[in-house]
């Protein structure tokens, strides 16, 4: 009997194109710096080809995909090892199309990046070396062959033979990331040498409605054999909670159940409402040791009807309580998913949460994430929308397609079930209208349909998910259900790309444009303007707006007209490089927060969440580029991530100002009054009422003048609260078309004993109108505090847009894109400022 042990096989690997080109000369085997690994990866550290990141060179490595590449590796085997009855190597991804053989014998041929994969490889290994050797074909090259076999479907983004291939879609370009196709062992492999193991573990933790926890754990072990094995339930500081001995393992099946008492286990909750307790389940027999990260958490979806409005919710409801969900899409955090560190990905999950965020889209077009993601997830407390990897296109549904993505959604399902993060699966539809979609049509062989991809979303996916998950899945993302087309703003999620694509709205009439849960929409804007000079390479003469690097720095249909689009509809904007980053960042910023602050609105109470939900599309990169991310490749956030958490704070205020016209009677068209109404409301995300004082102050951007009110308020507990609808203080009623407003802002503060918890200014609009003092009148001051590292920023008259920075590195401001009103000055944090001198950009700054 042989204790159950993995023996990594990281070392020793070298690669080479096959049949030599380019890459390697015929037979040079390049020693590999790492792995898993990947070829472009590899050759860019022996600087065999230049930075597909820089400039054009994205172009200059095209070839790569569509060439043969090899990886070796020579690994010793004991004698010790091959005594015992099974040594399988265990493949944990390969990207994607491999012939792998061992000391010269085919043992496995690859077909799908998310599957890993296990050969019982005892019989062809020998004491001493052993050569493991894994060829790869073109993947393009096999889409293409399969599009020509199978048919050519409709889709957006990259090559239309993407479709078939069970590989990353971002992989064949996107419209925010370049055509990068990775090939390679870009998972682990280890030989696994053992007399039995688990070969599944479901630990499954149930809450009750009353809040009751229950845990049953069943497993099975690859080769039956009769023994006993512990259970146990451990805490996070290693405590047994509770414990069974002795559990009998019969046919190679065994199964524990706990009831949990009262008070036993504490109950798992997003951030913002409570701890993230994780507990370890420990299975132990004589042969292996097995432990399972768990949490206990009751999530629902609720679709209830809902008070004063068509249609029903789309919310989240965990233990109970109904959540607001402010979050982001995420899309794979690099192109080359192998350098992707567990510090990376923690970077940029905590910066989700210091972003008030509380939920992530893992989008179809990218990979199931590793196991890191997950775990920080469920640490970090930040709720999971899984998509499985279907995304914007019209997918087949042939034989071997249908069963290879069903290989896939049984392998993903069961690593990741047991995620408290993880509430919900889909996957991504593109809708396209000619498709054959009779929602009323449950029943039909969907494969015979023009959308045989139906099979695949309404009857494998859902019977994998409800085979071996207790986790909700949604038909689609958008999906309205209820015989509902997906753009319907009453049922299901919605993605509201109105704004940018369709019919390209003004960001103003995100009001009109919600939907229960608008799980996408979003802004593009430039990113840091170091990540701009990155990207160039040192090449000045292309640092313009315009220029053939920028644009093949910006992926999206239409880019230019579009920013401009909304640029020219709302400022008066300078077209150097610096300022058009700087422009479209304002733009982005105050796009992407009125979404928010319009939609958490709409969180009205119980039967009245009206909006449960907003994900921005999209919080990441994959390389440097200009897109509608709103933090960069390299993690420097844009303006718009600090306007998106200035509104996600727990107690928020908002404001609109509208102008309401009445004509004297039906008969005229000059005869009218034109009245600006304000209105003001509060949040709260908290699970108790809250008292604070709104302090309202209107200001005149060209005199003195200012106006002044105080309340105490009450902000309804996890809802919004109408504070104050009325005449906006200082506007003049006007009569004629002529009669300029004022330009009146007004700043809103929400005071708990004192302290400013929130806070707002609305500025009348569209920007480009106003006309902004002279900088020297305005009274800006900087003052850096003593430590170097925080800044305050005061004014006398208001400023709006206010983006920092310094010369040199980078600095990691607490806040950007402020706007400052007299009698309020802020103060950010600056780490890495270092007491150099601020630089602040600002509407009306003088460059335009
Ligand atoms: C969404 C996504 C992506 C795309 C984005 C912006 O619908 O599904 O495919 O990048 O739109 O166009």
């Amino acid at each position: 009997m042989t204790a159950s042990s993995a023996i990594a096989l990281n070392e020793g690997w070298s690669f080479t194109q096959v049949g030599g080109g380019q890459g390697t000369k015929e037979g040079e085997w390049l020693a590999c710096s790492e792995f898993p690994t990947t070829v472009h990866v590899e050759l860019l550290k022996l600087k065999r080809i230049p930075d597909p990141f820089i400039g054009l060179h994205e172009w200059d490595v095209q070839w790569i995909g569509e060439t043969e590449w090899a990886f070796k590796n020579t690994f010793n085997v004991k004698e010790s090892d091959l005594a015992a009855p099974n040594v399988d190597i265990v493949f944990e991804g390969v990207d994607t199309f491999a012939s792998v053989k061992l000391n010269g014998e085919s043992i496995l041929q690859t077909y799908n990046q998310f599957l890993s994969y296990r050969v019982p490889a005892k019989k062809l290994l020998k004491a001493g070396p052993n050569e493991l050797t894994l060829t790869f074909e073109s993947a393009f090259s096999k889409g293409r062959d399969l599009q020509k076999q199978h048919g050519k479907f409709a889709l957006w983004n990259g090559d239309s033979s993407r479709l078939h291939i069970r590989k990353a879609q971002y992989n064949y370009g996107w419209d925010w990331g370049p055509v990068l196709m990775t090939v390679g062992p870009w998972r682990s492999i280890y030989l696994h040498v053992y007399t039995t193991h688990i070969s599944s573990l479901f630990a499954r933790t149930s809450v009750s409605s009353s809040l009751t926890s229950s845990l049953s754990v069943s497993f099975s072990l690859s080769h039956k054999i009769a023994s006993t094995a512990s259970m146990t339930l451990k805490d996070a500081e290693g405590k047994t909670i509770a414990q069974q001995n002795k559990v009998q393992v019969k046919d190679g099946e065994g199964e524990v159940k706990f009831e949990l008492g009262s008070g036993q286990v504490e109950l798992w909750y997003p951030v913002g409402y409570g701890t993230q307790p994780i507990y370890t389940v420990e299975q132990n027999n004589a042969l292996s040791t097995q432990t399972q990260k768990v949490a206990f958490r009751r999530a629902q979806v609720v679709q209830d009807e809902l008070i004063d409005q068509e249609g029903r919710t789309f919310l989240f409801e965990i233990n109970g309580v109904r959540i607001f969900c402010g979050g982001s899409n995420w899309i794979p955090a690099d192109s080359f998913l192998t350098t992707m560190t567990p510090e990376r990905y923690r970077a940029w999950l905590q910066l989700l949460v210091d972003g008030n965020q509380n939920m992530v889209r893992v989008w179809g077009g990218g990979i199931y994430e590793p196991d890191v993601f997950y775990d920080i997830c469920d640490e970090l407390g930040i709720l999971v929308w899984q998509d499985f990897m279907f995304g914007c296109g019209q997918y087949p549904a042939y034989d071997s397609f249908v069963k290879s993505v069903t290989e896939e959604a049984e392998q993903q399902v069961q690593r990741l079930r047991h995620h408290p993060s993880l509430v919900i699966f889909d996957y991504q539809l593109a809708e396209s209208n000619k498709l054959d979609l009779d929602y009323s049509d449950e029943t039909s062989d969907f494969r015979n349909t023009t959308f045989p991809a139906r099979h695949i979303y309404e009857r494998v996916l859902p019977s994998v998910v409800e085979k071996y998950s207790d986790i909700h899945y949604h038909r689609s993302s958008p999906y309205s259900g209820f015989g509902k087309v997906t753009t319907n703003q009453q049922y299901g999620d919605l993605h509201q790309w109105n704004v940018w694509h369709g019919s390209q709205e003004p960001w103003h009439n995100w009001d009109i444009l919600a939907g229960r849960f608008v799980s996408e929409f979003g802004m593009e804007a430039y990113p840091n303007i170091r990540t701009v000079d990155y990207w160039l390479g040192g090449n000045v003469a292309e640092r313009f707006p315009q220029s053939r690097t920028m644009n093949n720095h910006n992926k999206a249909d239409g880019f230019e007209r579009r920013l401009e689009l909304y640029l020219v509809e709302n400022f008066k904007h300078a077209f150097d490089m610096d300022s058009y980053v700087y422009y479209t960042q304002v733009m982005q910023a105050e796009t992407l927060a009125s979404a928010y602050r319009l939609w958490r609105r709409n969180w009205r109470g119980k039967g009245r969440e009206y909006t449960a939900g907003a994900l921005v599309w999209q919080i990441n990169d994959c390389w440097p580029v200009t897109s509608w991310a709103i933090v960069d490749y390299f993690l420097r956030p844009k303006p718009a991530y600090f306007t998106i958490a200035r509104e996600l704070r727990p107690f928020t205020v908002g404001m609109t100002r509208k102008e309401v016209k009445t004509y004297e009677s039906d008969r005229s068209a000059a005869f009218f009054m034109i009245e600006t109404v304000l209105e003001v409301w509060g949040t709260n995300s908290t699970l108790g009422e809250k008292r604070v004082a709104l302090e309202v102050t209107a200001f005149d951007l060209h005199s003195d003048w200012t106006e002044s009110w105080s309340k105490d308020v009450v902000l309804a507990a996890n809802a919004s609260t109408e504070l104050y609808k009325g005449e906006l203080p200082g506007q003049p009623k006007r009569t004629k078309a002529s009669e300029i407003p004022k330009t009146l802002i007004v700043s809103a503060r929400l005071l708990d004993h004192g302290v400013v918890i929130s806070r707002y200014s609305n500025w009348p609009e569209p920007f480009k109108y106003i006309h902004f003092p002279d900088v020297k009148d305005l009274g800006l001051k900087i003052t850096t505090g003593a430590d170097g590292e925080s800044v305050e920023l005061s004014t006398r008259k208001p400023i709006k847009g206010i983006v920092l920075d310094v010369d040199g590195d980078d600095v990691s401001w607490s806040d950007q894109a402020i706007d400052l009103v007299p009698g309020d000055p802020q103060v950010l944090q600056a780490r890495g400022l270092k007491g150099r001198p601020v630089k602040a950009r600002f509407l009306g700054d003088g460059t335009a």
